[in-house]
């Protein structure tokens, strides 16, 4: 049976640039290189427990990781999709300290691309859901080389974002400001399917995503408030049920479905926690507010922040607005 509206990824996205006379297809064809650069991961993620490419390469990123293949690989993959499109000035990568040039004798474009290529690559190995999250900037530098002030913008400022979540199925979501699409893929086409048209968070959830291993160095204002999720004088009346994967785009993607509220706080140890504000706390910021939640560093939103370099971390509380508007009282000491 022929599905009565098979929206493919690239109709659209140019569907979305119809409704925007000023748009041009550049930002398609960014969309477009991305969802390649997706399936080609995917792949190889797909049949990682078939072929000898899991465990380490023995070199380390620019976190002191040990980098596994396939984070290596996706990285690769994403910069040999996007560096000849013609449309980039720059690139930044989890895996790499500096911003990556477009090679000389490429075709430079107004955009910057700001990326994770392999989130949650530690579970690799165990075959739970990972993902790539991206963050599309215009450049704002004179001159035609992309420049770290390029990518030294606040969220607020993104033309667009999103990630693709390799989980039981293929998901790309995304946003350019006009509400959150999901796409699934067809492996037996090849192609992304519209499978979650503007996605809508709800208000309030019952799940809380923390790891609650580090609850001992939080502070205490933020040990009440996940004391209070876990009680019963909560909005909801009943504890919160605790999900954590372990893995920002699954617990984000499941949180976004679902409601609910991710943290990943800063504490006595890691005063910003873990999390990347450039690319993985920007972009997944702008897609939880077009679909009505909210993020915030416990003080303010996150999408205001002045970056001051490339892999700076940032303290995360994403997912349902009152949730986070909660989480925000108690931090901030009005509960
Ligand atoms: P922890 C995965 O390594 C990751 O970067 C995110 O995907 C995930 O949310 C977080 O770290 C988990 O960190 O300290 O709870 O193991």
């Amino acid at each position: 049976m022929f599905p009565k509206k098979y929206m493919t990824l690239s109709r659209h996205i140019r569907e979305e640039e119809r409704r925007y006379p000023s748009a041009t297809g550049v930002f398609s064809n960014l969309l477009d290189h991305l969802a390649l650069a997706g399936k080609l991961i995917v792949r190889e993620v797909n049949k990682a427990g078939l072929v000898d490419i899991l465990g380490l390469t023995g070199e380390m990123n620019v976190q002191g990781e040990e980098v596994q293949k396939l984070d290596d690989f996706a990285h690769q993959m994403m910069v040999k999709m996007l560096d000849h499109s013609g449309l980039l000035s720059s690139m930044a990568s989890e895996e790499v300290e500096d911003i990556i040039p477009i090679p000389p004798d490429m075709q430079r474009g107004p955009y910057v691309l700001l990326f994770d290529p392999l989130d949650g690559s530690s579970n690799i190995d165990a075959n739970v859901s990972i993902g790539t999250i991206f963050s599309i900037l215009k450049k704002v530098s004179a001159g035609e080389e992309g420049v770290l002030e390029d990518c030294l913008q606040p969220g607020c400022r993104q033309v667009a974002a999103g990630y693709i979540i390799y989980g039981s199925s293929t998901m790309l979501v995304y946003t350019t400001g006009n509400g959150v699409h999901g796409f699934t893929l067809d492996p037996s086409v090849g192609e992304f399917l519209l499978s979650h048209p503007d996605i809508r968070i709800p208000k309030r959830g019952k799940i809380f995503s923390v790891n609650l291993g580090n609850f001992r160095r939080y502070d205490e204002r933020l040990q009440n408030y996940i004391r209070y999720l876990m009680g019963e004088e909560n909005a909801i009346g009943q504890p919160y049920s605790l999900r954590y994967i372990g893995s920002l785009v699954a617990d984000f993607h499941r949180n976004l479905l679902y409601g609910g509220i991710f943290m990943y706080p800063g504490d006595s140890k890691n005063k910003n926690g873990k999390l990347r504000l450039l690319y993985e706390a920007n972009p997944l910021g702008m897609v939880v507010e077009q679909a009505g939640g909210k993020i915030s560093n416990g003080w303010e939103s996150i999408l205001e922040i002045q970056p001051r370099e490339l892999h700076q971390r940032v303290p995360l509380f994403i997912g349902s607005h009152d949730d986070v508007m909660e989480a925000e009282e108690f931090i901030q000491g009005k509960r």
